[in-house]
């Protein structure tokens, strides 16, 4: 029997068959991703064998992945999570107030979604929270990330601002939700799909910071076609195997000048006649995205750099 991956608690699995039934599974033996030690052998979006040993069904075979997107867990530095599998895109879930994304983290997120070639759509949410100085730097955001060659919208699952936008996007696809805790994931899966009713954070418990409200990735099929991945937040995100020559190709606006610079192997740290220095020097590479990238470059630990603002 064959089926995906909906849900993986690290030991069992929800899978859905392709004649539609949902069944719990536990797995046989080990998976193992060739190189690499994952928190995680089997993820969401997985397809997958099943196998019927007695009354269980066991998941004997992972078929092979379109992608997937993987994240070092910020603690265990040698592990790594794979968020999931066999996906057509994710939608980044950023909020600039309560609570506020840095655009450190934002990079870190699209440069692995770059690495593993996965469309990323960058959503402001909550927006109706906004007050002029939230608006300000939003628009100043924005205009930084369209210019990098990422779509940006903005949403409220609050005033349903922009919802059907997410829906037409979203139809006949696969796509993931990412994002710290308390962006509102879950809340606009809920309004996105009205038939859908997950667990959303309190508004009293708004403020209790840490918790997560969604404990576990989960897939769920959307009454309009596609399917949608909601995800527990991430504090943090642990870029994996991006080697110091590659990360400029995961900036789209570095890649596109990489090749006026005088040496081919330049980094665009220290060289001469380094185009993409040039184009920081006036302003057609946004200086906070080229911060970006030096500090990713650094490996300085994940300290993510906030944009020059101050509430
Ligand atoms: N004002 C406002 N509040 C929102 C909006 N979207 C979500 N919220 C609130 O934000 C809080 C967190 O929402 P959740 O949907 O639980 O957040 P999450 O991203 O799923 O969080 P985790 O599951 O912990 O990763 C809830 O209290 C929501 O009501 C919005 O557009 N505007
Ligand atoms: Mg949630
Ligand atoms: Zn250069």
């Amino acid at each position: 029997m064959q089926g995906v991956v909906v849900k993986s608690t690290g030991s069992w699995y929800s899978v859905l068959t392709n004649d539609g039934v949902q069944l719990d599974c536990r797995i046989r033996g080990k998976f193992r991703i060739q190189g690499l030690k994952s928190t995680n052998p089997v993820a969401v979006g997985d397809r997958v064998l099943l196998d019927l040993n007695g009354e269980d069904y066991l998941i004997s075979k992972i078929l092979e992945r379109k992608n997937y997107i993987i994240r070092k867990s910020v603690n265990l530095s040698k592990q790594v999570h794979i968020i999931a599998a066999n996906i057509d895109q994710a939608f980044l879930i950023v909020t600039l107030a309560s609570p506020t994304t840095s655009v450190g983290f934002i990079d870190r997120f699209l440069v692995t979604a770059e690495a593993y070639q996965i469309p990323t759509v960058l959503v402001f949410n909550k927006v109706d929270l906004y007050d002029e100085f939230d608006r300000e730097y939003h628009d100043e955001i924005v205009q930084m990330y369209t210019k990098s060659g990422y779509e940006c919208l903005e949403t409220s699952a609050l005033d349903q601002m922009n919802i059907d936008l997410l829906t037409t996007k979203m139809t006949a696809k696969v796509t993931l939700l990412s994002g710290h805790s308390g962006v509102g994931k879950s809340t606009l899966v809920n309004v996105i799909d009205t038939e859908l009713d997950l667990v959303t954070q309190q508004v009293s418990e708004a403020h209790n910071k840490g918790m997560h409200t969604t404990t576990f990735a989960e897939m769920y099929p959307l009454h309009f076609g596609g399917f949608i991945i909601d995800t527990p937040g991430i504090k943090g995100f642990g870029l994996v195997d991006v080697s110091e020559f590659e990360l400029a190709d995961y900036f789209p606006e570095i890649l596109r000048l990489k090749g006026q610079c005088k040496f081919h192997n330049c980094k665009h740290v220290n060289e001469p006649k380094c185009a993409v220095k040039d184009a920081v020097a006036v302003d057609e590479i946004h200086p906070v995205r080229y911060e970006s990238y030096l500090s990713i470059l650094e490996d300085d630990g994940n300290q993510y750099r906030e944009f020059k603002y101050h509430k």
